[in-house]
């Protein structure tokens, strides 16, 4: 628990009347509970040998599906407004799946928490395929079936989490489910995601739901030097990155010559993908340091990345790393939300940070704190600076399955004996709660 030399000395700035505070998680990552849903692509992935780094599956991850009350009564006493959790498609699927739903739902919402539902998390059934244009409207049938079962209780809804993500890791570079190296074949893969999600923020709407977006991950991208090659590289890849999975969602296009590469109908796709969002999630976790590309493999946070592609990952120095070699850089969150509001202006609609942590080992997580702290600083600044943000969700409640890296990486503000499944709040726990209670302390006077 957090001691008052674990804590900061400035005082926090206070954030807007309604802003959300939060903590996230997913189902893949912390449910256990396999034998209970149907097999996932991460299930097929992880049975691999050598795909996970200590070769441990999410079979029982922190067992949340039994262990959900203890789970929501640690949200109840961190103080926060909101809980962002997704539903495994797999198990919506399975008999009697979605009562699990209801049932954390109901404990949520008794609990005084607001439930927010992430309806993709990357565990896609398995037989599934995101190369498939069909899957999209799958996608669409099972998010009509969620919300005609928690749309009574559940609001706030997120389409997707992190298609840029899944796209190049698991489509282009094989280091996540479904393990494919396609390199720039995997683009139809983003495709169908968008198109799922604008057929998803419809399925929502005309199930009468009126707070919609998505979490998707962004980070400025900074050239490694002045040279137009690096200049060149950074540029593509924040295009990669950034520009293909908001300006479709923001604008109604794809940045110039990306449209080319999308299969089906791309105009036609535009406009359900452009569907208009209620509010934009931005998961942030470092900025990217790019340049021309060098010919040879990068290791670059737990990733290989190879020669061949049109730009190189180098290090960003001077910073201080977590556990995972990702850098600490709190002004890169400022700097991603005020370019995002000059990039999109008015067609930005209000932003909810919908993940941001760090893996630190321990549970005197000073390191943690200290990540924390200054990303929340940096938020504030953004807000100071015009950007309209609603809210703040910390990745995550509990260490978990962190996908390739198994157990290996601790992201929670809650540590996870993993043999004994005993939780234990970390230093970083008792210093959220108590930034939650101070930014609700009335101001005297
Ligand atoms: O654990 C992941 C999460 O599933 C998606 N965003 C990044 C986190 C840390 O890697």
């Amino acid at each position: 628990m957090a001691t008052d030399d674990a804590m900061p000395a400035k005082p926090m700035p206070r954030f807007p009347d309604g802003f959300l505070w939060g903590v996230s998680t997913s189902a893949h990552q912390i449910e256990g509970a396999a034998a209970l849903r149907g097999p996932s692509v991460w299930d097929a992935f992880t049975a691999e040998p050598g795909r996970v780094k200590d070769g441990s599956t999410a079979a029982v991850a922190c067992d949340h599906y039994h262990r959900y009350r203890e789970d929501v009564a640690l949200l109840a006493d961190l103080g926060v407004d909101a809980y962002r959790f997704s539903v495994s498609w797999t198990r919506a699927d399975s008999p009697g799946g979605l009562d699990f739903y209801d049932r954390l739902v109901d404990e949520l919402c008794a609990a005084g928490v607001r439930p927010v539902a992430t309806l993709f998390h990357w565990d896609l059934p398995a037989g599934l395929d995101w190369l498939e244009r069909d899957t999209a409207a799958r996608f669409a049938e099972y998010v009509s079936a969620v919300a005609g079962r928690l749309g009574d209780r559940v609001g706030k809804w997120i389409t997707l989490n992190e298609p840029a993500e899944h796209t190049l890791l698991g489509h282009a570079l094989g280091t996540h489910a479904p393990g494919r190296k396609l390199l720039f074949d995997a683009l139809p893969a983003a495709h169908h995601q968008l198109l799922a999600h604008g057929l998803a923020v419809r399925a929502l709407r005309a199930a009468g739901m009126a707070d919609v977006g998505i979490a998707n991950s962004h980070g400025p991208t900074w050239p490694a030097s002045d040279d137009p090659a690096d200049r060149e590289a950074a540029e593509f890849y924040d295009l990669l990155l950034n520009r293909m999975f908001a300006d479709p969602l923001l604008t109604g296009r794809y940045p110039e010559g990306i449209g080319d590469l999308m299969p089906g109908d791309v105009a036609a796709d535009l406009e359900i993908i452009a569907e208009p969002l209620d509010w934009y999630g931005v998961n942030y976790y470092a900025p990217t340091r790019v340049g021309a590309p060098q010919g040879a493999e990068i290791e670059f946070g737990g990733v290989t990345l190879p020669a061949e592609l049109p730009f190189s990952v180098r290090e960003i120095e001077g910073r201080p790393l977590t556990d995972f070699g990702w850098p600490v850089v709190p002004e890169g969150l400022t700097e991603l939300l005020t370019g995002f509001r000059e990039r999109y202006g008015d067609r930005l609609p209000p932003v909810v940070i919908t993940e941001n942590g760090c893996s630190y080992e321990g549970l005197d997580d000073r390191d943690r704190i200290a990540y924390l702290d200054g990303h929340v600083r940096a938020l504030h600044r953004a807000v100071e600076a015009g950007v309209d943000v609603r809210g703040y969700f910390v990745w995550s409640l509990l260490d978990n399955f962190e996908w390739a890296e198994g157990y290996a990486r601790r992201f929670g503000l809650v540590h996870v004996d993993f043999a004994t499944l005993e939780r234990t709040p970390k230093a970083s726990y008792g210093w959220f709660r108590d930034l939650l209670a101070e930014q609700r302390r009335v101001p005297v006077g």
